[in-house]
């Protein structure tokens, strides 16, 4: 096959959220409040605007892109369209940011202190704090057989910065309701989201190896990458359906997609190819291959996983710095 065939000619950056400068992280911020304004196109269950198109398409789909092969590929192809819309439809010049996490939680200081969650440049802070706060379904036992140590401060709304006023309406779980933004900041998770644990991550030699290493519970007895992000943020990013609803969603993403592409640069091109895993979470289970098809609704067209291997073809164009 003839991946790499095309290659676009310039393509675009991805940068890690503390390399932008001040007025790209205020750029990126618009641009998604912009969605958040626009009109849904989706009739999904509880969208009202394009924001919550994609929140209520990983709602849906939930259940088909989680602990199956095409969970990386499903995925990238998420925030490409995501991406496609800041571009056509805020009129967005950049690219999405990624957060590397592994940075704060090496640095010793508290997730709070990340510059993702500034108030100003980043996505605000935690959320008000709930005492005994027991987690958006209120119950915490599947977190604490999967290395969940002890509940952080928080669990309520978000109270700072350019998305505390934001009214989401998909999700909790996959009931739409009106709801502000909620996150529970756990520093007893950073434990699975130090740099080491990104290098073992990395280390995995085959992609079916990988991608079960960095995608986490309950496949894996423990908390990975995946599921270890999504928990330290906790509120709306620790919701398996609606998770999307909190903006930083994307920039935990696109670093797990950057770790994708990095794995596969160990072994260019031959790592190009390369796709494994069930297509369904339960049986009866087929194997998911290159022509297997990721479905967007009427978010965008089907593509294949094939498409969506080369980061640098036409029709994803971006790189990672
Ligand atoms: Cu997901």
């Amino acid at each position: 096959m003839a991946l790499g065939a095309a290659l676009c000619a310039h393509p675009a950056v991805r940068q890690e959220w503390r390399a932008l400068t001040n007025s790209q992280k205020a750029s990126y911020i618009s641009a998604v409040q912009c969605l958040q304004r626009l009109p849904g196109t989706t009739n999904l269950p509880g969208a009202r605007t394009r924001f919550d198109d994609f929140q209520a398409i990983h709602v849906l789909m939930s259940e088909e892109i989680h602990l199956v092969g095409q969970f990386l590929p499903w995925h990238r192809r998420l925030l490409n369209v995501f991406e496609t819309a800041l571009r056509e439809e805020c009129a967005f010049h950049g690219v999405i940011p990624y957060w590397d996490w592994s940075q704060d939680v090496d640095s010793g200081l508290p997730l709070a202190r990340s510059p993702v969650f500034d108030a100003v440049h980043g996505f605000g802070g935690n959320g008000a704090d709930v005492p005994d706060y027991a987690g958006q379904f209120g119950n915490l036992t599947l977190l604490s057989s999967a290395g969940w140590v002890a509940p952080g401060a928080g669990g309520g709304c978000v109270l700072d910065g350019p998305f505390a006023a934001y009214n989401l309406s998909v999700g909790p779980g996959t009931t739409p309701t009106n709801h502000c933004l909620q996150r529970a900041l756990n520093d007893n998770i950073s434990g699975f989201l130090s740099g080491a644990r990104v290098a073992s991550v990395l280390r995995q030699p085959t992609f079916e190896a990988f991608r079960v290493e960095l995608e986490g519970a309950p496949v894996t007895t423990g908390m990975r990458l995946h599921d270890g992000g999504h928990n330290a943020i906790g509120g709306e990013m620790g919701d398996r359906f609606s998770s999307p609803g909190d903006p930083i969603f994307y920039l935990h993403h696109a670093f797990l997609d950057k770790l994708w592409w990095q794995w596969a640069g160990l072994k260019f091109p031959s790592r190009l190819d390369e796709v494994s895993g069930r297509s369904t979470p339960s049986p009866p289970f087929a194997s998911v291959s290159l022509d297997f098809e990721l479905d967007m609704k009427n978010l965008g067209p089907v593509v294949k996983i094939r498409e969506m291997m080369d980061i640098r073809n036409n029709a994803l164009c971006y790189t990672y710095q």
